[in-house]
């Protein structure tokens, strides 16, 4: 998979060299490209914003640049473009997978109060836009999201975990935050580890498990839930 990512903070990037997505790079998974988009501009200053038509406070990124890193970096049909941006769709599990099967993704950052819209209409005429949001509260640019995006996308990629298992029985891939897990000593600072965790009972630990998960997403995550039809008051199952 090739990687782009347009920013006026290229710095922000260096992690990319580091652990996971450093491990996938070293094995040829990924092949990445940090571009300055000030590289783009034409004037003196390297101007990448300025003020809003219609009024308003803050500055808007200009079209010019976006447009030139597009048409250099030949962004076309066979990329996607991830614009990160509170007002996009919500990241998640499921939108992970999908970016997972792309063959190259291209991170548009906003900085200011976002990017001119002509460069997104723009944008979707020649690929496949995504304006994507990692949570309900704002950062400063979209820098570190496209950053926590990389990270979930990539370790899905084929080849890069060396266990299958330990990709599917993680939160949210069944729907289910993760179950408390605990490791020696089976006792520490006055604080025992479950017993059934040490009772060698596959099956009773496999529904320990189950429950705890339920429970934790019940008092953390009810909006991942849905009341059971088939249950009682106060039931809930995983919305499929
Ligand atoms: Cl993707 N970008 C910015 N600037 N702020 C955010 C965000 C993205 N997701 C949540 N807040």
């Amino acid at each position: 998979m090739r990687l782009d990512y347009l920013t006026i903070f290229p710095d922000y990037f260096a992690p990319l060299a580091l652990s996971l997505p450093g491990k996938a790079r070293d094995r040829g998974l990924i092949d990445v490209h940090v571009h300055d988009l000030r590289s783009w501009t034409t004037d003196r200053h390297h101007t990448v914003d300025d003020t809003p038509y219609g009024g308003g406070a803050g500055m808007v990124m200009k079209p010019e640049p976006w447009g030139a890193a597009f048409d250099e970096l030949e962004v076309d049909g066979g990329c996607t473009i991830v614009v990160t941006t509170p007002s996009g769709e919500p990241f998640s599990q499921a939108l992970a997978r999908d970016l997972a099967t792309r063959e190259r993704l291209v991170f548009a950052c906003g900085r200011y109060e976002g990017i001119d819209q002509r460069v997104l209409d723009h944008a979707a005429g020649r690929a496949e836009v995504r304006e994507v949001s990692i949570g309900d509260y704002v950062l400063n640019g979209g820098e570190v999201a496209a950053l926590a995006i990389t990270e979930a996308v990539v370790r899905l990629l084929p080849g890069f975990m060396g266990n299958a298992e330990s990709l599917t029985e993680e939160s949210h891939e069944d729907g289910l935050l993760e179950y408390p897990v605990y490791t020696k000593p089976a006792s520490w600072r006055d604080l025992d580890v479950p017993d059934v965790l040490l009772s060698g009972d596959h099956a009773r630990i496999a529904r320990w498990r189950h429950d705890q998960a339920e429970r934790r997403t019940t008092q953390r995550r009810p909006d991942l839930l849905r009341p059971s039809s088939a249950a009682g008051p106060g039931e809930w199952e995983v919305v499929p």
